[in-house]
């Protein structure tokens, strides 16, 4: 079923667990993810970027994914990844989004401020909630003392930025980046920071850029013609860490990437004679509902979708 993500996550903090929002942008992505769910019992957020709406239409995909919720037997919300501006935001309200960010994390505090109310202000008309997000994610290594401080979340800011703004999540930033080159050494993430924000911070927090760009993926990719030198994620240990400090939603987008790709490079080169579509991405989606539930497994939401 559809759901509102403000209540999914209000349960998940309240539970000490995390939903997973998994990156959709076709339709064997919303197999896989939605595929994942229901064999793990999960309750699930499946996200769409303005990349993905630019890619797959945002009524063609809204509408996928809503059909497939309908008949979904747990709960499913679906959520709007990094909305770049109101108009965005209001397409998706249009459209039947459960959840929508609005990302002004670029922005001077106060500018951020300013956008994401507005946000807020739309979505909660609708009764759909909203996650802001402060601080900016970007790879931490190379960096002074004072570059990190003006990057990582500061927790009296965000503080203030909850209540001036009245989101019901927050994407803070602990040291993840996007994408599947995350640390040149050793993965770390600011622990403490995470603490002091949540001790002053009611609302749900949001962990990005959590993909932990596992090794047999790197390496089945590379086996079959892959360049990845250096790709690296977050330890599993470090995201069980971060859900115990309070994060509530885990965003996951390149290790299912990374799954699909690896296995579609798998069956073209061992099956050259193979040219139906269907026995390519069939098991690129299964690889990549794997991965999904193995994340599911992680965050502790496997099971919750019942009782
Ligand atoms: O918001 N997202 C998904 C879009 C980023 C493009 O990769 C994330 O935070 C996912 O982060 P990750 O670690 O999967 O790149
Ligand atoms: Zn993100």
């Amino acid at each position: 079923m559809l759901v509102s993500g403000g209540e999914l996550l209000l349960r998940a903090r309240r539970e000490g667990y995390a939903v997973g929002a998994f990156n959709i942008q076709n339709l064997e992505g919303l197999w896989a993810v939605t595929g994942a769910a229901v064999e793990e019992r999960s309750p699930v957020i499946v996200a769409i970027s303005p990349g993905a709406i630019r890619y797959g239409g945002l009524r063609l995909l809204a509408t996928a994914v809503r059909t497939v919720a309908e008949d979904l037997p747990v709960p499913l919300a679906l959520h709007l990844d990094h909305g770049e501006d109101l108009e965005t935001v209001s397409r998706c309200l249009e459209a039947g989004f459960t959840s929508v960010m609005i990302d002004g994390s670029h922005l001077p505090f106060q500018e951020n401020v300013a956008l994401t109310r507005k946000a807020v202000e739309l979505a909660h008309q609708k009764g759909v909630s909203v996650e802001g997000e402060l601080g900016r994610l970007a790879g931490m290594e190379e960096k002074s003392v004072e570059e990190r401080e003006a990057l990582l979340t500061d927790p009296a800011q965000a503080e203030e930025f909850v209540r001036l703004t009245g989101v019901d999540a927050l994407a803070v930033s602990i040291g993840t980046s996007h994408g599947a080159y995350k640390f040149k050494g050793e993965p770390r993430l600011d622990f403490e920071r995470l603490k002091l924000v949540r001790e002053r911070v009611e609302v749900p927090l949001v962990l990005h850029g959590a993909s932990s760009v596992p090794p047999w993926a790197v390496e089945k990719a590379s086996r079959y013609g892959a360049q990845l030198p250096g790709a690296k994620g977050i330890p599993e240990e470090h995201l069980k860490r971060a859900i115990s400090l309070g994060i509530a939603k885990v965003n996951i987008d390149t290790d299912l990437r990374l799954a699909f790709t690896a296995t579609v490079r798998e069956v073209l080169a061992t099956s050259p004679g193979e040219f139906d579509p269907r026995k390519i991405l069939g098991p690129a989606r299964e690889a990549m509902k794997e991965v999904v539930r193995e994340k599911m497994r992680l965050f502790g939401s496997s099971g919750r979708a019942v009782g």
